[in-house]
């Protein structure tokens, strides 16, 4: 059944056509009532233009859609990346696999799953560490979209764990300039290069291994003591000729969703030493388990649900995350593609298009840098931006002064509330350059302290909001045609780079661009 046909779709609307207004309601009592809680995390989201029964109707909507029949189909390895009667990736999803090692409350690895495969490479990679860990102080993984920003925003989320002397660096794009600046930085005697590609075909991740290769051997080291891959089993980059070592994935893990897969944990590893993944793992699971609970406190399904009412009943494209906290800088990018790549689609899982709207334009920056900049348009721009946003108790360092009375996480929380509060309820003024009209919804994520446990939750809390979406929009959220389209076209034009095919006009127009003096 299509998504705007449910029943719960026309009471909703309904709902839309007069949704509370912030302005005038927004009070202590609605700020301690809409907040529901899960693990270490409270979401609130008074803030938000909805009511009791709005919630309530959005449950019964996740109900009709059997949102979380599915989550558990998914998370039991039906193939649900699938369109019917056409042809399609068909299989299954199964990044929660690469992290279902854990008892509950047990910290310690679950000896049950010892057969499971991703807990052998979990081994594999733990042997591996023990001796590239004293050979290498640096690790720079090669690798683009899936195999790069997931792992490059947990590496920079986390820094503050790093093992003494363990640093990270990466290499994502084919313009020359982004692997020379770092070849030409690093000590390369001591540095483990890791090729990450899944199909172990993409054209920027091979161009970059042999520049790594060539300038190896042009500094007098062998490449095949400098480098391991991660890629499929049997793809063309799981070659022993070649690697150190080759660490598995499998094709029911996709590029945005593998962080916890060997894509991401090789990385974590060698910086931050195989506890602290185990507590990235651990805080995964833990939230994936969240994401199978039949009531309110499914922290991601609640967000899902928010998202699906800010984007189908009040009708705004665009969804901003801003984490106030540094260390998330990298996040945003990250979840833009897990967001954009998953929902930006336009067919039902019967190959039918659609007429509603389904992901928005994700963007984001930390707070309090984005306030300096687009805040502007948020507040008193045409368009109106939901707003998620991220907020810890406490800082990493545990380095702070007090200046004028506060410390400086202080300022950095008051100033993540105030203006949540400044968007919901505005501001009136004698001058119009001054009005504020409020009425811009938000809602926080709020933690104590991003530490690795709480990182690896927050990253499942994206990932399964994702997926419910696509589950109650029923569209497939995990293939890709449109990064594929970009890749088969790269290919054919360089084929005229390589003079192979001189008539292929609109590429060559181009091409004559390059030289015009
Ligand atoms: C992710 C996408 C895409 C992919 C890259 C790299 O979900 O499919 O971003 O991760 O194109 O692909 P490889 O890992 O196969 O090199």
């Amino acid at each position: 059944m299509s998504f705007d046909s449910y029943k719960s779709y026309k009471k909703l609307n309904d709902f839309a056509k007069n949704p509370i207004d912030l302005t005038k309601n927004l009070d202590v009592k609605r700020i301690k009532e809409f907040e529901i809680s899960a693990m270490n995390f409270k979401f609130l989201y008074a803030a938000e233009r909805v009511t009791n029964e709005v919630i309530d109707e959005l449950f019964s909507l996740a109900k009709e859609a059997k949102a979380i029949d599915k989550m558990k189909k998914m998370q039991d390895g039906e193939t649900v990346n699938a369109i019917r009667g056409y042809e399609s990736e068909n299989r299954q999803v199964l990044h929660t696999a690469m992290r279902d090692f854990f008892e509950d409350k047990n910290e310690s690895f679950n000896a049950k799953n010892a057969s499971n495969l991703a807990y052998q490479e979990i081994l594999k990679l733990d042997s591996f560490l023990k001796n590239a860990a004293t050979k290498f102080d640096n690790i720079v993984q090669i690798g683009i979209g899936g195999s790069f920003l997931g792992p490059k925003a947990l590496y920079e989320a986390l820094k503050k764990y790093s093992k003494r002397n363990k640093k990270a660096y990466f290499i994502a794009n084919v313009d020359p300039d982004d692997s020379f600046s770092i070849l030409n930085e690093i000590d390369l005697k001591k540095t483990l290069f890791v090729t990450v590609s899944k199909s172990g075909t993409t054209l920027e991740t091979l161009t970059n291994e042999e520049i790594v290769r060539n300038h190896l051997k042009k500094h007098g080291l062998n490449p095949k003591d400098h480098l391991a891959s991660i890629t499929g089993k049997n793809s063309p980059m799981d070659d022993p000729e070649k690697y150190l070592e080759s660490f598995y994935i499998w094709d029911y893990v996709g590029g945005r969703y593998s962080v916890t897969s060997m894509v991401g944990a090789v990385l974590l590893a060698f910086t931050f030493g195989m506890d602290n993944l185990k507590k990235i793992l651990h805080g995964a699971s833990n939230m994936d388990k969240i994401a199978l609970k039949n009531s309110y406190d499914n922290l991601p399904l609640f967000s899902a649900l928010i998202g699906i009412w800010n984007r189908n009943f009040l009708n705004y494209s665009t969804q901003a995350i801003i984490p106030y906290s540094q260390p998330l800088l990298y996040f945003p990018l990250h979840l833009q593609q897990l967001d954009m790549e998953s929902n930006g689609k336009s067919i039902d899982k019967d190959g039918k298009f659609i007429n509603f709207k389904t992901g928005p334009i994700i963007f984001g920056d930390a707070g309090t840098n984005a306030q300096h900049s687009f805040y502007q348009s948020l507040h008193q721009g045409t368009d109106i931006v939901p707003i998620e946003f991220l907020g810890f108790k406490n800082s990493q360092y545990n380095q702070d002064i007090v200046v004028k009375g506060t410390t400086s996480q202080q300022k950095l929380l008051s100033n993540l509330f105030a203006q949540s509060l400044a968007f919901s309820i505005g501001k009136k003024d004698e001058n119009p350059n001054k009005i504020f009209l409020g009425n811009r919804p938000n809602h926080i994520l709020l933690t104590d302290i991003l530490d690795p446990y709480t990182m690896g939750a927050v990253l499942s809390y994206y990932e399964h909001k994702v997926a419910f979406q696509g589950f109650i929009w029923n569209i497939n959220s995990f293939d890709q045609e449109g990064v594929q389209l970009g890749k088969k076209l790269a290919d054919k034009i360089l084929d005229i780079f390589s003079e192979k095919n001189k008539n292929f006009e609109l590429g060559q127009a181009f091409l004559n661009h390059l030289n015009k003096k």
